[in-house]
């Protein structure tokens, strides 16, 4: 595969979130991009908005123009450094440190009762579709196990972090192609260790492909005369980012606006899969938190942005913790968090 580079230019929002855990307003607020970035670290929020607002000037570059990887392995310190005890990192926990997290989640289960069944896909808006619960037990627990054992491999989960050092709060994979953080650009071998992007398994394109069509038949069932392919145009995912949380993480309003113009241009959709816990995503026409629209999204929910919600800023202001279905832990054993999987088509020309 060709590298590929893009000019960065997404963006992550510059206010804290509002939180419902009291003592999240005691943590560093992160933030992220694809020009994601997340952790604030010790910068503040401030200079974090300075920067993002005049961003450095990037120009297209050939290949071999940035350090290639093999340079990269030889140049040591040149080298993003990697905290080896993240690495590598196991979104699934063993039976023994679970026992706590299990007595929280069952009293949790019971005082909420039986949960509300009912559930509704939602048209948030022009090209942006929620399919609610769409993905059945069995295909939660497949894909986690997968993401698991990609996760633990070459090219699997880090912490992210900007060049500046701070770092994202979540743990990130990619698949199909590396985006980077530091650099904002996709590329074949990843900047921190030069590894390859895992594939995309075929089982996640074949789902992608079915909420695509489901939110089609949805809208076709809701409204008469809809043109549903302009409304969420069709995609073939060429790369997943595949996001782990913690309890803790979060991640600022930004666009997703580093695949090609064509793809932009086309409003390929964004289609995102949860895991796990809820989290309450934000979404809007500008990067305000005070003006953002708020939705839940739920473990086993897909949410579809494109067309003319292709550009929107979005964001995950909080995880709700122990609110992921017990069976899927039970069965999965996924830490406590939330795991989500955004697939974007790079290119229009891709042909899968
Ligand atoms: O976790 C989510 O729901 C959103 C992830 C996201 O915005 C991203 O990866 O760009």
């Amino acid at each position: 595969m060709l590298l590929r580079l893009l000019r960065g230019s997404s963006s992550y929002t510059s206010k804290p979130f509002s939180s419902p855990l009291p003592n999240l307003s005691l943590l560093p607020i992160s933030s992220s991009s694809r020009t994601k970035a997340t952790t604030m670290g010790a910068r503040t929020l401030d200079q974090y908005s300075a920067t993002r607002r005049s961003p450095p000037r990037r120009r297209r570059r050939r290949r071999g123009s940035i350090a290639s990887p093999k340079l990269m392995r030889n140049s040591g310190p040149k080298f993003a450094s990697v905290e080896p005890e993240e690495l590598p990192f196991d979104i699934c926990k063993t039976e023994s440190n679970d026992s706590l997290t299990k007595i929280n989640r069952e009293m949790i289960k019971e005082l909420e009762g039986p949960k509300n069944s009912l559930h509704q896909n939602m048209h948030l808006r022009s090209g942006m579709v929620l399919l609610k619960n769409f993905l059945d037990h069995h295909n939660q627990v497949k894909i986690i196990q997968k993401c698991r054992d990609l996760g633990i491999g070459s090219g699997g989960f880090y912490r992210p972090r900007f060049r500046d050092g701070a770092k994202l709060h979540l743990r990130m994979m990619c698949l199909g192609m590396n985006w980077d953080a530091e650099s904002r650009l996709y590329q074949d071998e990843r900047l921190i260790d030069g590894a390859k992007a895992p594939n995309i398994p075929q089982e996640f394109s074949d789902l992608v492909d079915k909420a695509i069509h489901a939110s089609h038949d949805f809208l076709r069932e809701k409204y008469k005369n809809i043109n549903v392919e302009a409304e969420v145009p069709k995609m073939s995912p060429e790369i997943c980012i595949v996001n782990f949380y913690s309890n803790y993480g979060r991640l600022g309003l930004h666009q997703d606006r580093d695949e090609t113009k064509e793809s932009l241009h086309k409003g390929l959709p964004v289609v995102s899969f949860s895991l796990g816990d809820s989290a309450e995503f934000l979404y809007g026409t500008n990067r305000d938190v005070a003006s953002a629209c708020k939705v839940l999204l739920e473990s086993g929910d897909v949410l579809i942005f494109g067309g003319k919600s292709r550009l929107i800023f979005h964001g995950v202001s909080s995880i709700l913790p122990s609110t992921a279905p017990k069976q899927l832990i039970d069965e999965a054993s996924l830490r406590p968090g939330r795991l989500n999987l955004t697939f974007r088509q790079y290119s229009p020309s891709f042909v899968r």
